[in-house]
């Protein structure tokens, strides 16, 4: 069986990537990086998603000698013209603090019309092989931004996005639903033809 990293500490998109490819019938055994903990960590230190999850995905493959994947994601504000961006994690200024994250950006647009709120999470997923090949395919999650956090399920931005075409926040989704509409959902479906092609 062909092992398959997935460059994440993050055990819900490990999971999420593994049904789809069960679901796909690819008999990878897929691992996370906490599978290598002596491989540091790498710097994002692309300007785009797509740089940053090739740059990930790159690393692990060198140091494994194993096809690897790697995503970048965040939320992209219409009216603040694509931020947080590649800073979604870190927009508040302490990576990682989602509620610091997320007030700050209520905050930012307390003013601003329900007309002029679009916003869509994006995510671009990289597979990298040892020899250097790179393949980079996208999936983003359209909708509108809410006034106040509503919904416990998710992270980071989920409790302030309406996806479009629904009345809840992608927190009230459940994580099943979630999927089949979000960002990195759609980005990891992509890469399933990717895999068939350049794994077999
Ligand atoms: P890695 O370990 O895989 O690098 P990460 O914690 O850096 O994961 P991401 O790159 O996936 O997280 O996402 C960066 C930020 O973008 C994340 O901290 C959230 O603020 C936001 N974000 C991305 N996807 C999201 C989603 O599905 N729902 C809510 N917020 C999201």
């Amino acid at each position: 069986m062909t092992r398959l990293i997935l460059a994440t500490r993050n055990a819900g998109k490990i999971t999420e990537l593994r049904t789809i490819l069960a679901d796909a019938d690819l008999g990878y055994d897929l691992v996370g990086t906490d599978a290598y903990p002596d491989i540091p960590d790498v710097k994002e230190t692309g300007v785009t998603f797509a740089e940053n999850a090739l740059l990930k995905a790159h690393a692990m493959a060198a140091a494994t000698g194993l096809p690897a994947i790697a995503d970048d994601s965040g939320l992209a504000v219409d009216v603040l013209h694509g931020a947080p961006g590649i800073f979604s994690a870190r927009w508040s200024g302490t990576h990682g603090d989602d509620h610091a994250n997320l007030d700050l950006l209520l905050a930012q647009l307390a003013d601003i019309g329900p007309e002029h709120r679009a916003a869509h999470f994006a995510c671009a997923a990289a597979l990298a092989l040892p020899d250097g090949t790179e393949r980079v395919v996208f999936g983003t999650m359209p909708g509108t931004l809410r006034y106040a956090p509503v919904g416990r399920n998710g992270f980071g931005y989920d409790p302030i996005l309406q996806p479009d075409g629904y009345e809840v926040t992608c927190a009230e989704l459940s994580p099943a639903e979630k999927n089949a509409i979000s960002h990195r959902g759609k980005a990891f479906r992509e890469l399933v033809p990717v895999l068939r092609e350049l794994l077999g």
